[in-house]
C-alpha cells in the first residue's frame, strides 16, 4: 500500500467515523478504530469533567454501537469491570493510561494477568472471555479516551473493593450530544 492509498483509509473526523461504523459489519470495527486519525481538538465539544469520577460523554448511540468520550482528571480510574458481553475498543486521544487485566481464579479471587500502558493513538480491545479490566489515567493532567462498544453496554459488573465481590452496575452518561 503506498502512502496515498493509506491516507484514503484514514478516518479524519467524528462524522466520518460514525458513518463508517453505521455502514460496516461489526467484524470490521477493529480496523476502523485503528484507522482513526482525528485531531484531539475535534473532541472538545463533547468534553465534561468531574472531580468525583471520570465522565462518560455520549457521542453516538444506536442499535449497533455506542461511541463515547471518557474525560479523566489526573489519576482518575475505573473500578475493575466487565463489558456486559459486548466488544470494547479503547483508543487514547490525549494522555497516558494504564490498563490492568484480571481473571478470576477457581477460589473466586481476582488475579492480575497483564498490564498495558497506552499513549495517544494506541488501541486496546476487551471482551468478557478475556476477563475484567480497569483503566487509569497515569498522569496528573487531564486525559481523553474514545470508547466503542458493540453493541451498546447498558449494565456491567464492577468489583466492589469493600465487599470483595462483583456487583451489577447500570451505566449512565454525564453528557449526551
Ligand atoms: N467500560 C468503562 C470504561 S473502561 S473500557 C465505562 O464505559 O465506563
Ligand atoms: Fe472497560
Amino acid at each position: 500500500m503506498n502512502s496515498n492509498e493509506k491516507k484514503e483509509t484514514e478516518i479524519r473526523s467524528i462524522e466520518e467515523l460514525i458513518t463508517a461504523l453505521m455502514l460496516a459489519d461489526q467484524n470490521l470495527y477493529d480496523s476502523i478504530v485503528r484507522s482513526i486519525r482525528i485531531p484531539y481538538s475535534m473532541f472538545y465539544d463533547y468534553c465534561s469533567w468531574s472531580n468525583e469520577t471520570y465522565t462518560r460523554n455520549c457521542i453516538e448511540e444506536n442499535e449497533k454501537f455506542e461511541l463515547i468520550l471518557l474525560c479523566w482528571n489526573g489519576k482518575q480510574k475505573t473500578p475493575i469491570h466487565n463489558h456486559g458481553g459486548e466488544e470494547c475498543w479503547v483508543k487514547v486521544i490525549e494522555g497516558t493510561f494504564k490498563e490492568n487485566i484480571y481473571t478470576t481464579e477457581k477460589n473466586g479471587k481476582l488475579k492480575m494477568i497483564k498490564s498495558i500502558d497506552s499513549k495517544p493513538n494506541d488501541v486496546t480491545y476487551m471482551i468478557d472471555f478475556m476477563g475484567f479490566h480497569s483503566i487509569e489515567n497515569l498522569s496528573t493532567e487531564r486525559g481523553m479516551s474514545l470508547h466503542l462498544y458493540a453493541k451498546p453496554i447498558r449494565r456491567c459488573k464492577i468489583y466492589d473493593e469493600n465487599i470483595e465481590e462483583f456487583v451489577n452496575k447500570e451505566l449512565t452518561y454525564h453528557s449526551i450530544k
